[in-house]
């Protein structure tokens, strides 16, 4: 699985044709409608809807359907919890899209994270910053209908079945903004590592309940593929140790063949405050929810 590798070599934008979705003239055409919604957001606005086409409702009940048979075993407590919540209060079900308007305003009331509709791949710099004003970017665009079960890029499915249940529970939503907060003026070096930190938690994190693994990444908790694989046999699971994980290798194109596991989220919490502790920066800096800005706190 996936974009990171793009992301450094070369964007979305530039990528190879031989993608079903590069190759086809009217999803090109369909993506750029899509991208234009984001292009031209201003943050405050309502985001505009989407007409979602039958093709792409297929596609997101394709992935719904089959995902939702293995939540129940697979899946952490936490998502099970909040898929349930979405499906009674959010406008989840497997027939249509969910509006990511509707979704940001759920989010909101849940842990105060809104959305905000992006056109694609960012880099990691930006993307982690925005979680530290809990803002999730979101893409709004369905991957290609040829192929269902894959997508070489986030799309709005990943965004909505994975990320969205997660950033609706409060320890998670904090987790996610303080790692944020910890990537805000912080070396190039840094980034990286915080971004492979990202990975091997918010995208791939397995956690323990009542001495089980369960999935509470989003990249796992999107694909039927990851989600069964996770859990199996075919991976090596390592204690989450952030000085390490931040440096340990991964695949985007392929099953996850590591991966590490918290004991709990109170746990990964403390882990990647120490790690934090460690990183080199001028300045400290805290959130105010006040007003919804970062300070500065000069140690110089
Ligand atoms: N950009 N739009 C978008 N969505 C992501 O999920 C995303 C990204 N850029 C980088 C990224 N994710 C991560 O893989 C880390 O590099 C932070
Ligand atoms: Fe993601």
């Amino acid at each position: 699985m996936w974009f990171i590798r793009r992301i450094l070599k070369v964007s979305w934008k530039d990528k190879n044709t031989n993608d079903e979705g590069f190759a086809d003239k009217s999803y090109r055409v369909r993506r750029k409608e899509i991208a234009d919604i984001a292009f031209e957001y201003k943050h405050g606005q309502s985001i505009p809807r989407v007409q979602y086409t039958d093709e792409e409702n297929a596609t997101w009940q394709h992935v719904y359907v089959r995902l939702k048979e293995l939540f129940p075993t697979h899946a952490c407590k936490e998502h099970i919890r909040v898929f349930a919540t979405l499906e009674e209060e959010g406008g989840f079900t497997e027939h249509q899209i969910p509006q990511l308007e509707d979704v940001s305003n759920f989010l909101k009331r849940k842990t105060g994270f809104q959305l905000r509709p992006v056109a694609g791949l960012l880099s990691a710099r930006d993307f982690l910053a925005s979680l530290a004003f809990r803002t999730f970017q979101c893409t709004q665009y369905v991957r290609h209908g040829a192929k269902p079960d894959h997508s070489p890029e986030p799309d709005c499915i990943h965004e909505l079945l994975g990320h969205v249940p997660m950033l609706a529970d409060p320890k998670f939503a904090q987790f996610a903004q303080e790692l944020g907060l910890a990537t805000l003026g912080v070396s190039d070096e840094d980034i990286e590592k915080f971004a492979t930190l990202f990975w091997f938690t918010v995208e791939f994190g397995l956690c323990k309940e009542n001495g089980q693994l369960k999935a509470y990444g989003a990249g796992s908790l999107s694909s039927y593929g990851e989600l069964a694989n996770c859990l199996s046999d075919n991976v090596t699971v390592k204690p989450f140790d952030p000085p390490t994980t931040a440096v340990q290798e991964y695949k985007d194109d392929d099953l996850q063949p590591i991966l590490f596991v918290v004991e709990s989220f109170d746990d990964m919490m403390t882990k990647m405050r120490q790690y934090v502790a460690t990183i080199e920066r001028s300045y400290d800096v805290s959130y105010d929810p006040y007003t919804q800005s970062v300070n500065i706190l000069d140690h110089n």
